[in-house]
């Protein structure tokens, strides 16, 4: 098997010979960007942790209800598996549990914390980045499966990937599977903007830290100093968008290759779909999938839904 690192070094070689340049956001957890993205998570700008949290909190039993007992959970980009316990504790004698996640050190001690929580529980990590194709037969035993998708994770995304990505989940889980997926709603410009253009930086030095990793890696000779971070808002698509913005004409290396950057140039890094309901069930059902259940707070910042074959 090919060692990980070049499989990264394509990725970025790829991305940055497009027009306009991209960085995929999957490359954006190493262990420095998962430390800031749970510093993300605690902003008092970004709402969505916090309003999903409640709205697992105050539905989880009532999601619960519905889903058979038994079942299989898998969640997909389980990252620290801090949302899982509000399903879990209402489940009715869940089989399993299966985190999926790309960051090892992630998936290792939420395994190690839930082990010692639920210690009934088949605990079964899988190392693997979601979006390829899983094979989870091993990892669960036969019966019903729930799949877990929160923390809007489907917004980076664009719908006919989200749809392809859903249709692909249902398939892993089976015949009869549910689906229960937290997704950011549409809403006032303002908000959505401080978001991702926090007070403090640290979405900036989130977005920045994917060219730190580049220089570790891959041998990168990117300045940190001439790039910004800019977050704004592409309404007609409906998504916030991250980008690295050059602050001058530049040439950096990575390894071998060269990349020239004009000033002003932009490194896409990232895409952050914002669903209204429809949205959503359009997605859905493009998907294969129907809508059974929707939940969404009094100030309407963020959904949970639960979906069914
Ligand atoms: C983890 C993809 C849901 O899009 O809000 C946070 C990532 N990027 N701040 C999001 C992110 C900038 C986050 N997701």
């Amino acid at each position: 098997m090919a060692p990980a690192g070049s499989e990264f070094l394509r990725a970025v070689l790829h991305g940055l010979a497009q027009t306009p340049k991209t960085l995929p956001c999957t490359y954006f957890y190493d262990a420095t960007g998962a430390r800031l993205f749970t510093r993300i998570c605690r902003l008092p700008e970004y709402y969505l942790t916090r309003s999903e949290m409640a709205l697992l909190q105050q539905h989880g039993g009532e999601i619960a209800r519905r889903v058979p007992a038994h079942v299989g959970v898998v969640e997909f980009g389980s990252g620290s598996s801090r949302k899982i316990d509000l399903l879990l504790e209402h489940l009715d004698r869940p089989a399993a549990y299966v985190p999926v996640d790309v960051s090892l050190s992630c998936l290792q001690s939420a395994a190690r914390a839930l082990r010692r929580r639920y210690p009934g529980l088949l605990i079964a990590p899988v190392h693997a980045d979601f979006t390829t194709h899983l094979e989870l037969a091993q990892q669960l035993p036969a019966g019903p499966k729930l799949g877990f998708f929160p923390g809007s994770t489907l917004g980076n995304f664009d719908p006919a990937d989200a749809t392809a990505l859903l249709r692909r989940f249902a398939t892993t889980l089976g015949e009869g599977c549910q689906l229960i997926v937290g997704v950011d709603t549409k809403k006032d410009v303002c908000r959505l903007h401080a978001a991702y253009n926090d007070a403090a930086g640290v979405t900036a030095a989130f977005n920045l830290n994917l060219l730190r990793r580049i220089n570790r890696e891959l041998g990168g000779t990117f300045d940190l100093r001439q790039f910004v971070h800019r977050a704004p808002y592409n309404r007609a698509a409906g998504r916030i968008e991250m980008h690295l913005i050059s602050l001058r004409a530049q040439t950096v290396r990575i390894g071998n290759a060269q990349v020239t950057f004009r000033a002003g140039e932009s490194i896409h890094t990232e895409n952050s779909y914002k669903y209204s309901l429809a949205d959503f069930t359009a997605i859905a059902s493009n998907a294969g999938l129907a809508v059974r259940g929707t939940w969404i707070d009094r100030q309407r910042s963020f959904s949970v839904y639960l979906c069914g074959g």
